[in-house]
C-alpha cells in the first residue's frame, strides 16, 4: 500500500505570489520597556498611562515585553517563524528626546543593533517612524494640532533615515494617523487625552503635512531604491440599509475616517464634503497654500491595518441620538457613556450599529470580508499603488495550560479567514505585496494595558517568558508552504 502523504498541500488556488512578504508587526511603546534608559525621555504615552483612570489597571509601558533587553531572543523567534519581514517602530523620544535638536546616539544604536540582527537572520526590517509616542515636550508645545510638530517630525525622519538608511529598505512614516488624531485629541481615550474636536481635525491635517515633509526628508536621506510608505487604519464602512440616509451616514464616516487621509496623500486635495460637514466647527484655515501639494509627495506603497468592519445608519428624526461607540475596530476604552465622540460633526446624524457574529476579546466583530472590500476598493481607486497589509490579527484570552502550551484556535481561524481574503483580492488583480500579522508578542494594548493579548507568542509579564502559541506554529507552516493549505 502506498503511503498517503497527509500533510496539507498548497494548491495553485491557495498559493501566494512568489516574493510575497510574510511578516509580523510590533510597536516601540508596546514592547520595548526601558522607558528611562539610554537617554529616553517621556512620550505622551508615558504621561497618559500614569494619569489615574486612563489605562486599565494603571498599566504603563515602563517594562512592557522588555524587548529592549531581549531583542536578540525576539529576533531568534522571528527567525524560527520563518518570516521574511519584520515591522517595528522607532521611538522618537529614544532618538531625539525633546523632539528637536541632535540625536542621542545610544538610542539610534539600539535600532542599529536590531536591524543588524534582523539582517543577519535573513529578515527584512520595515521601520515605522511614528507609532504614537510623541515626545512629551512637543505635546507641551501644542502637540499635533500645532503646525510646528510636522516640521519637527520631518527633522526626526531625516535623522533616522540617515542613521539606518543603509540597512533599512522599507520605511513607513506614520502608523494610523486616524487613531492618533481622533482618539488622541477628540475622544481622548488615547494619549494625550484631549477632547477638542477642532484640535483633532487640525492634528489630522498636520499628520498629512508631516507625512509629506517626512517623505521629502527621507528621499533626500535614503538610497534611491528605498520604499516609502504610509500606514492607515482604513474603515470598511457599510450601511445598515441601502437607503439614501444610511448611505449618507457611510459617506460621512468615509470622509472622516478614510478620505481625510487618502485624498490629501494621493490626490493633493481635501474632500469637499468633509469641509462642508465640518463647517460648523472649522473653516480649515489652518491649511496653508502648498500643504496639500506637500502631503501628496509620491509614495511607493500604502499600508493598511484592518481588524473589523464598521456598520452605520442615519439617526432617524425623533429617535434618540445613540452615543457613538467610536472605536469600531480600533483600540481604546470607549464603553463609558460620557466618552466624547472621535467623529467630529457626526453627532445627531450617524449611529454605529453592532455587527452580529463572532467577536474577539476586544469585542470587535470577526469579518474578513471587510478586508477584501478595502483591498479591492483601493485597487479600483489607486490602481498604481501597491498595497501591504501592515497589521491584522486578533486578541483572545490566551493562557498557558498546565503543560505550558498555549492553544489559540480562534486566532488561527481569524488569521486563516483574513489571509484567504487577501488571497482572493490578489487572485482578482489587487496588488497586495505583503501581510504583517499583529502581533509578534503579547504587549501593552494602549488603554487596555496588558489585559488584551494580540501576540502569536505568549508573554508572561511576571517572568517575561515567551511561549510560542499554536497560531505561531500555524503561521510558520503557512509561510513555509507559501500559502494556505
Ligand atoms: O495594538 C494596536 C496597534 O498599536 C495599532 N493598530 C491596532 C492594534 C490593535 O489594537
Amino acid at each position: 500500500m502506498t503511503a498517503v502523504d497527509a500533510r496539507p498541500r498548497t494548491t495553485a488556488e491557495s498559493r501566494f505570489p512568489r516574493g510575497f512578504r510574510w511578516g509580523t508587526a510590533t510597536a516601540a511603546y508596546q514592547i520595548e520597556g526601558a522607558a528611562a534608559e539610554d537617554g529616553r525621555t517621556p512620550s505622551i504615552w508615558d504621561t497618559f498611562s500614569r494619569a489615574p483612570g486612563r489605562v486599565r489597571n494603571g498599566d504603563t509601558g515602563d517594562i512592557a515585553a522588555d524587548h529592549y533587553h531581549r531583542m536578540n531572543e525576539d529576533v531568534a523567534l522571528l527567525k524560527e517563524l520563518g518570516v521574511t519581514d519584520y515591522r517595528f517602530s522607532v521611538a522618537w523620544p529614544r532618538v531625539q528626546p525633546t523632539g528637536r535638536g541632535p540625536a542621542v546616539q545610544r538610542g539610534l544604536d539600539f535600532y542599529r543593533r536590531l536591524v543588524d540582527a534582523l539582517l543577519a537572520a535573513g529578515i527584512r526590517p520595515v521601520a515605522t517612524l511614528y507609532h504614537w509616542d510623541l515626545p512629551q515636550e512637543l505635546e507641551d508645545a501644542g502637540g499635533w494640532p500645532q503646525r510646528d510638530t510636522a516640521g519637527r517630525f520631518a527633522e526626526y525622519a531625516r535623522i533616522v533615515g540617515e542613521a539606518l538608511g543603509d540597512r533599512v529598505a522599507t520605511w513607513i512614516t506614520l502608523n494610523e494617523p486616524w487613531c492618533a488624531a481622533f482618539l488622541g485629541y477628540a475622544s481622548g481615550v488615547h494619549a494625550p487625552g484631549r477632547t477638542d474636536p477642532v484640535a483633532a481635525l487640525r492634528a489630522a491635517h498636520h499628520f498629512n503635512l508631516a507625512h509629506g515633509l517626512a517623505v521629502g526628508a527621507l528621499r533626500a536621506a535614503l538610497p534611491r531604491k528605498s520604499e516609502i510608505s504610509l500606514t492607515l487604519n482604513l474603515h470598511a464602512v457599510r450601511p445598515l440599509a441601502d437607503t439614501a440616509a444610511d448611505l449618507d451616514a457611510v459617506r460621512r464616516i468615509d470622509a472622516l475616517g478614510n478620505r481625510i487621509f487618502l485624498d490629501p496623500v494621493f490626490h493633493g486635495r481635501l474632500p469637499e464634503d468633509l469641509i462642508d460637514d465640518t463647517a460648523p466647527l472649522t473653516d480649515w484655515s489652518f491649511v496653508r497654500d502648498g500643504d496639500l501639494e506637500t502631503a501628496s509627495a509620491p509614495i511607493d506603497s500604502l499600508g493598511i491595518n484592518y481588524y473589523s468592519p464598521t456598520v452605520v445608519a442615519a439617526v432617524s428624526p425623533g429617535a434618540p441620538d445613540v452615543p457613538l461607540p467610536g472605536m469600531t475596530g480600533m483600540t481604546g476604552v470607549s464603553d463609558a457613556p460620557d466618552t466624547p465622540s472621535p467623529w467630529p460633526g457626526t453627532e445627531g446624524r450617524v449611529r454605529f450599529v453592532p455587527v452580529p457574529g463572532p467577536r474577539t476579546a476586544m469585542d470587535w466583530p470577526v469579518d474578513a470580508d471587510g478586508l477584501y472590500e478595502l483591498l479591492t476598493r483601493l485597487r479600483d481607486e489607486l490602481p498604481r499603488t501597491p498595497l501591504m497589509v501592515t497589521e491584522n490579527g486578533a486578541a483572545y484570552d490566551d493562557y498557558a495550560d498546565p503543560s505550558g502550551a498555549v492553544h489559540d484556535p480562534e486566532r488561527v481561524a481569524y488569521l486563516r479567514a483574513h489571509l484567504a481574503a487577501v488571497h482572493r483580492a490578489i487572485a482578482e488583480g489587487t496588488r497586495v505585496r505583503g501581510y504583517f500579522l499583529w502581533s509578534l508578542l503579547d504587549n501593552f494594548e494602549w488603554a487596555y494595558g496588558y489585559s488584551k493579548r494580540f501576540g502569536i507568542v505568549h508573554v508572561d509579564f511576571a517572568t517575561q517568558r515567551r511561549t510560542v502559541k499554536d497560531s505561531a506554529r500555524w503561521y510558520a507552516a503557512v509561510i513555509g508552504r507559501g500559502g494556505l493549505a
